[in-house]
Parts: structure tokens; C-alpha cells; sequence
């Protein structure tokens, strides 16, 4: 039941299906018996960032303050995944080279890059921010009025639109597979 211990860093739109496939995955790790933790808004952007709002600044600091603690979760042994928008590349750039360690033959910062359309994340809008968004009622919406860039070369690349959760949850756990932390 070992593992290698690392950071999922779910990346994509609002709405693409980061927190959904993220939890999927964790749950397919808990049962392979891995100590995991996933980090997300819901955790993270009340408590800990509840000061930070959706500026550029803030979403720079936003990122940086989850990378510092991904690296505390991977030093306590843990897989964790984040699932944040994490729209810039400097600053998931960043985060990997804090994980980067020359000890380690694999790389702990795991890219994976939920690629959906804006077009279907808006159709799916589960919060109705993008019909806020678009109304104005919301600025600085990523994809609409606020940039996501992006990954450049990612660990995964997973597309939600054309496969099932369970085939996307089930990639990601292929790629810890093929390259040794299962
Ligand atoms: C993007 C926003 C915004 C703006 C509120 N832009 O679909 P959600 O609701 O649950 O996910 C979005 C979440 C984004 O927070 P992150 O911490 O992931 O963003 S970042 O990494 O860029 O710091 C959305 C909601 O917060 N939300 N306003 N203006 N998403």
C-alpha cells in the first residue's frame, strides 16, 4: 500500500469538473489505501485565504498560499490534490519548482489540466456565476474577463467533455501507476 508522496494540481476554468474528478480520484486512492487530501475552495478560499478576493494580486497570493501547504502535505507523506482555477502559468510554474527536489527521481508536482470548453462549462454552470458574469453582476470572471492561461505541458490531460468521470478520475490514477507513485 505504499505510495510516493505528491501533489494532484488540478488546473481549468470554473465549472470544467477540477473538484469533482479531484474527489473521484481521492476516493480511488483511499481505497488503494493511500493517505490523500484534497484542498479546495471550499476548504481553503473560506478559512485560510477567506481574506483574498479574485483580483490578479489575489489569485497570485491565493496560489502561492496553497503551494506552501500542498508542500507541507506532501513533507507529512500525503498525496493531495488541489483543485483551484490557478489561471496563471508563472505562478503554477512556481509551485512546481518548490516541489522540485533533486532527492526525489519523481517529480511531486503533478499537472493535470481539466480541459473543457467555456462553452460547456457555461452551459453546465452549476453556481450561475457565468449568467452573472456575462450580466456584468460579477467582475474579473475567469474565461470571460479575467485570463486563464494555458498549461503548457501537462502531466494529464484530461478532457471531461468526451469521457465519463469515472474514465477521467481513472487517467489520472493510470498516470501515478505508469510513473511509480503506486
Ligand atoms: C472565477 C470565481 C470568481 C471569479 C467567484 N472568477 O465554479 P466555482 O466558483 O466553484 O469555482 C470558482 C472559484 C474560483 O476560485 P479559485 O480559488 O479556484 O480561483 S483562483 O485559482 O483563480 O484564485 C467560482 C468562484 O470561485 N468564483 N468569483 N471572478 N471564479
Amino acid at each position: 500500500n505504499g505510495h510516493a508522496p505528491a501533489v494532484l494540481w488540478f488546473t481549468g476554468l470554473s465549472g470544467s469538473g477540477k473538484s469533482t474528478v479531484a474527489n473521484a480520484v481521492d476516493k480511488m486512492l483511499h481505497d488503494l489505501g493511500c493517505k490523500t487530501y484534497v484542498l479546495d475552495g471550499d476548504n481553503v478560499r473560506h478559512g485560510l485565504n477567506g481574506d483574498l478576493g479574485f483580483s490578479d494580486a489575489d489569485r497570485v497570493e491565493n496560489i502561492r498560499r496553497i503551494g506552501e501547504v500542498s508542500k507541507l502535505f506532501v513533507d507529512a507523506g500525503l498525496l493531495v490534490s488541489t483543485a483551484f482555477i490557478s489561471p496563471f502559468v508563472e505562478d503554477r510554474e512556481s509551485v512546481r519548482a518548490q516541489l522540485s527536489d533533486s532527492q526525489h527521481s519523481n517529480s511531486q508536482f503533478i499537472e493535470v489540466y481539466i480541459d473543457t470548453p467555456i462553452e460547456v462549462c457555461e452551459q453546465r454552470d452549476p453556481k450561475g456565476l457565468y449568467k452573472k458574469a456575462r450580466a456584468g453582476e460579477i467582475k474579473n470572471f475567469t474565461g470571460i474577463d479575467s485570463a486563464y492561461e494555458l498549461p503548457i505541458n501537462p502531466e494529464v490531460h484530461v478532457k471531461t467533455a468526451e469521457q465519463s468521470i469515472e474514465a477521467c478520475a481513472q487517467q489520472v490514477v493510470d498516470y501515478l501507476k505508469c510513473n511509480g507513485y503506486l
